[in-house]
């Protein structure tokens, strides 16, 4: 069937030849009324930390293997979230608000079970491109996951190609480091109106001593089925600290060694040690190859986030309001209210005029100060040409990029996320 409402589809057909003759940022192209969605991007980092009791379960995995693969876990979590939600809630894919430069949000999530609160503060910190600074943190914990994101799109076979520029870092305890690198998304059903994303290629987790490779694919890959992965994870000898391979004289034996109840045990090879889950990134995963220091877990569950399962979702609550005192007009729920209001009450002329009052603001603003010779000031952040854990660690997979920016969080805590 056709989602697109009669009255629309010239204005959506129009939107994807512009679509397929551009590429680049696709966030600035005027979208026809019923593909806008009513949230700005700067709130999508909260789909970092939805389910926080796996997020704060890091912390206390003990380090090595069992705290990679805790990351794993929580970052598989994560992805049903980021990437199917909007489908869930809105009937498919939207088009978010584009930021504007300087844009801000901060939420938390409430201490439960004496996990403590974890908070989070989002900023913009380009407009063109669009690039997205934040920093989830739970002090009680001592995690602290600092990222970017911006996108490259391209137009391919009547899909959209989405190339995630930018990474995260999660620490835990203040010295051990994680690496997160972000997949690429593809998005479908464009033709019909009904936008969905498929993930692709791959994505990497590296620290610990470990590292993650997970391959994503879709209906008509490997498995046939939408929304599929396989999780790769090998040790990293040499990497210090966390669990190194040991050679199996060396082993403590007693068979939860990594090599004492495998087959190749007088192997020392690292395909030997390598551990491997399958499974569908919104729905469970199993082990497929799960000798680990905890003893054989193939055959187990590794992930659910199916309605019901373990990992509960909690929607970040927003600070703003009276609250939210310093961000003024930079607070996303209020620089947008009059926008998103429109856009949920099918009053899309008064959104597409406060839209348009919001953008010459914009511009204006970018006039005034490259006619005074400045810039505008970050408030939350500072720009980086290079990141050294990014570089450190992306050695051990060859990432391309070899380096990145790096959007480093000045730590200056507004008082109502502080406390
Ligand atoms: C980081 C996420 C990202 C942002 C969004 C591609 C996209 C903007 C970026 C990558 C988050 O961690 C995860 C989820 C969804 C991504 C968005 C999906 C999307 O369609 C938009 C792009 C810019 C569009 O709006 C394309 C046009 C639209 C009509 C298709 C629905």
């Amino acid at each position: 069937g056709d989602a697109v409402p009669a009255s629309q589809r010239g204005s959506w057909s129009s939107f994807l030849k512009s679509i397929a003759s551009f590429s680049g940022d696709l966030s600035s192209l005027t979208a026809p009324p019923f593909i806008l969605s009513p949230v700005s991007l700067t709130e999508f980092p909260a789909y970092w930390c939805e389910r926080p009791d796996l997020f704060c379960a890091i912390a206390d995995a003990k380090e090595g293997e069992e705290r990679h693969l805790a990351v794993l876990q929580w970052f598989l979590s994560t992805l049903k979230d980021q990437y199917t939600s909007r489908n869930e809630e809105m009937g498919s894919e939207k088009k978010p608000l584009n930021p504007v430069l300087g844009e801000l949000f901060y939420a938390y999530w409430p201490d439960k079970n004496g996990r403590g609160k974890t908070t989070l503060l989002v900023e913009q910190v380009s407009h063109h491109p669009p690039i997205t600074a934040y920093v989830i943190e739970n002090k009680t914990k001592g995690l602290k996951l600092e990222g970017h994101n911006g996108q490259k799109t391209t137009f391919s076979s009547g899909s959209i190609i989405v190339k995630q520029i930018g990474h995260a870092i999660l620490t835990v305890g203040g010295s051990d480091q994680y690496l997160i690198t972000l997949p690429r998304l593809r998005i479908d059903g464009l033709w019909y109106g009904s936008p969905y994303i498929e993930l692709a290629d791959s994505s990497h987790i590296i620290g610990g001593g470990h590292t993650s490779t997970i391959e994503y694919s879709g209906k008509g890959y490997f498995s046939g089925k939408s929304h599929t992965f396989k999780a790769t994870v090998a040790p990293l000898p040499g990497m210090g600290g966390g669990n190194q391979l040991l050679p199996p004289a060396q082993s403590s034996g007693g068979g939860k060694g990594w090599f004492s109840s495998s087959k190749n045990a007088s192997s020392s090879s690292l395909a030997s040690a390598e551990l491997v889950i399958e499974g569908t990134w919104h729905e469970t995963s199993t082990w497929v190859k799960g000798v680990t220091s905890k003893g054989t877990l193939t055959g187990t569950k590794f992930h659910d986030v199916t309605p019901g399962s373990g990992a509960k979702k909690e929607d970040a609550i927003p600070v703003g309001g009276e609250e939210a005192g310093a961000m003024g007009e930079y607070e996303t729920r209020k620089l947008w209210g009059v926008v998103a209001k429109g856009i949920k009450e099918g009053d899309f002329e008064t959104a597409s005029k406060d839209k348009s009052r919001i953008e010459n603001e914009q511009r204006q603003k970018r006039k005034d100060e490259q006619a005074a010779g400045t810039e505008w000031p970050l408030k939350h952040f500072k720009h980086e040409d290079s990141d050294p854990v990014y570089e450190r660690l992306g050695k051990f997979v060859k990432l391309q990029p070899p380096t990145e920016d790096k959007y480093t969080f000045l730590g200056n805590y507004p008082a109502t996320l502080a406390a």
